[in-house]
């Protein structure tokens, strides 16, 4: 692996503490979560301006309606080049002088020379055309319909047909809804589309990305992006968002207190309250409509990534089952959602990632890759996958993801202890639970108070002390370990709990907890890093589509896969598991009490449940390490 350096040449590229007046204005949103700006965006020192002209053009889709597009074609053109497109619901936010700010995204490829294309969505800022959250493909059969595959064609064809400086070439790339578009434009590739990098692009929205996690709702993102995007107008005075989620009360007073049922995803929430077609194929169902590459793929995501981490993973296992090309290339990264891009990725709050790992990615891989699929540049060397491991702080290649581990378990023991040797037979001592109340009207906080948009990108990297030792989350915490241990893959949790109550989220949480005399870095001594952690709302236990009530105080199992990781637990570590019901308000409340729609749920049907983790022969909680030897 190449050292990581800034480039010389035309771009000199550094980071600013905030953008002050003069420079280019900060981007209202972005592909960003509402309200955070990023304060370390790469921006660059020189006249892109005066590098590239801007183009702006209605390009007509087949159904008459007209997408508004932003084109920067290099000055003094000597050669044909080729499109790199970029297709946004967020709006192309423009500098002082009228040029989008999404071009402070890309120095790299502006330094290579593309011609770079920027697009509102139909429906969407200056576009014409209805906009459709997530719009789902047309039916085969219409053949006068439109979609985010038939806009892609459509502005590829026009492109290559009405920008002379054009080698009939184009590249696609986008992150989050950007990838989602990215995604979509693959399904039916234009014949000039070469290559499309799908980035944190979203799958599935009930099973893992934004909108739910194991159908459970994940409420604040869901709320402020809903209110940002359709029209409901942004909510303001969110202080502490653990405060106002509180204040709100049950999810049947957000319609009634704000979208006035007139923001079409909100109430899509309550039409759809359990898995069925619309979260499936609809509402970003992306895996049915995936099967093989048929264009180049660079599919790309983030460890922390706190939106849609799920998605591009699922993607590209899928598109690999028949990737005779070799198409299909997927690199993880240590960063937030679209950090490689926002970011220099050299760190995330106290974790220092020993390089810039962003900008080493955007040089060194996408750069790289477009320039061979859409310049002919040279052959690329890349491997399958590209993965940082975390604890380590190391780039890996593979073959395959994951790649082949050894299941190892870490067992929940009596005296908070968790250790890899199974529990001793039952009825030994004492009783084989650890037990605590679970209190929808005081919900343990996802991460610490006053909660502000500003953490959002960062806090699955928090402190988990935030949590440990509240009456409400349980832990187990194994001895200091003798040597480096290495899991690559998807960590699952086997739950053995019990609940007084008809419903429940059960989260469990794998920590890393740093020695207590940490010498690189004072602020992470006994800091409880967490590896992984994931929701699982229990009525979904048998199926998603058929929730059931739990039956009250009897033992059930879930099996909760945490998502998959790559992180070494260094030698002098403790590995930690807490397990609790509420995350808030990153989850909605679960009520505790069986309602067969969450949604119009109101505040009489919360009610406070016993909650007992089961740690015996019989019931052997435990969590299963994907472990490389
Ligand atoms: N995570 C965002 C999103 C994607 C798709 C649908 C809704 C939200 C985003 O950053 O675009």
């Amino acid at each position: 692996m190449r050292p990581l350096m800034h480039r010389a040449g035309a771009l000199t590229i550094f980071l600013v503490a905030g953008l002050g007046a003069g420079a280019c204005a900060a981007p209202e949103a972005g592909n960003r979560t509402p309200g955070s700006d990023l304060p370390d965006r790469p921006v660059t020192d020189i006249d892109i301006h005066g590098l590239l002209e801007k183009r702006v053009a209605m390009i007509p889709m087949r159904d008459g309606a007209r997408l508004h597009t932003e084109i920067y074609v290099p000055r003094d053109v000597d050669e044909p080049l080729p499109f790199i497109i970029e297709r946004t619901p967020y709006g192309l936010v423009r500098d002082s002088r009228g040029y989008s700010t999404r071009l402070y995204d890309h120095p790299d490829l502006i330094e290579d020379r593309y011609i770079m294309v920027f697009q509102d969505l139909r429906g969407r800022f200056d576009s014409e055309g209805e906009f459709l959250s997530l719009r789902p493909p047309k039916d085969p059969d219409d053949a006068d319909g439109i979609d985010e595959t038939t806009d892609a064609w459509d502005t590829v064809e026009w492109l290559v047909n009405n920008v002379p400086e054009s080698n009939g070439r184009a590249g696609m790339l986008g992150i989050s809804y950007g990838g989602f578009t990215s995604i979509r434009a693959s399904h039916d590739p234009h014949p000039a589309l070469k290559a499309a990098s799908p980035q944190a692009t979203c799958a599935d929205m009930f099973i893992g990305d934004d909108w739910h996690h194991n159908g459970a709702f994940r409420l604040e993102y869901a709320f402020n992006w809903i209110a940002r995007v359709e029209g409901a107008g942004r909510v303001v005075d969110q202080h502490d968002l653990y405060e106002w989620f509180l204040d709100l009360g049950a999810l049947s007073n957000i319609n009634a207190r704000y979208f006035h049922g007139e923001a079409p995803t909100w109430n899509a929430f309550a039409e759809h309250p359990n898995m069925d077609e619309y979260w499936e194929t609809e509402m970003c169902g992306v895996l049915p409509f995936v099967d093989e590459p048929l264009i180049p793929l660079l599919h790309v995501l983030g460890w922390y990534d706190s939106e849609d981490f799920y998605g591009p993973l699922e993607v590209y296992k899928k598109l690999e089952r028949k990737d005779a090309n070799d198409w299909n290339n997927l690199v993880i990264g240590p960063w937030t959602h679209g950090g490689w891009t926002f970011h220099t990725g050299d760190s995330m709050l106290e974790f220092d990632f020993g390089s810039d790992t962003g900008r080493h990615y955007k040089q060194e891989i996408e750069a790289k890759w477009f320039a061979r699929w859409l310049k002919d540049g040279p052959a690329l060397d890349l491997p399958e996958v590209m993965a940082f491991r975390t604890g380590a702080n190391v780039w890996e290649t593979f073959d395959s993801w994951p790649p082949p581990g050894e299941p190892l378990d870490i067992y929940l023991h009596a005296g908070r202890q968790a250790s890899f040797d199974p529990p001793a037979a039952d009825g030994a001592s004492g009783r084989d639970y650890d037990e605590y109340v679970s209190d929808p009207w005081n919900p343990v906080p996802y991460r610490s108070r006053p909660i502000q948009w500003d953490g959002w990108p960062t806090w699955q990297a928090e402190d988990q002390r935030i949590a440990h030792g509240r009456p409400d989350v349980l832990f187990w915490e194994s001895e200091p370990l003798e040597e480096d241990l290495t899991m690559t893959g998807d960590p699952v949790a086997h739950l053995f709990a019990s609940t007084s109550g008809t419903a429940s989220d059960w989260i469990v949480k794998l920590i890393d907890v740093y020695p207590d005399d940490y010498e690189p870095n004072a602020n992470l001594r006994g800091y409880q890093y967490m590896v992984a952690g994931e929701v699982f709302r229990g009525r979904y236990r048998n199926s998603y589509r058929d929730p059931e009530p739990i039956p009250a105080n009897e033992v059930v199992e879930y099996t909760i896969a945490l998502r998959d990781r790559s992180h070494t637990f260094k030698a002098g570590h403790r590995i930690m598991v807490q397990v609790q019901s509420t995350w808030f308000p990153v989850i909605d409340r679960n009520p505790q009490s069986w309602v067969p729609n969450i949604y119009v749920a109101t505040e009489d049907d919360l009610q406070m449940a016993t909650q007992r983790v089961y740690r015996s022969e019989r019931y052997p909680t435990r969590i299963t390490l994907p472990v490389r030897r």
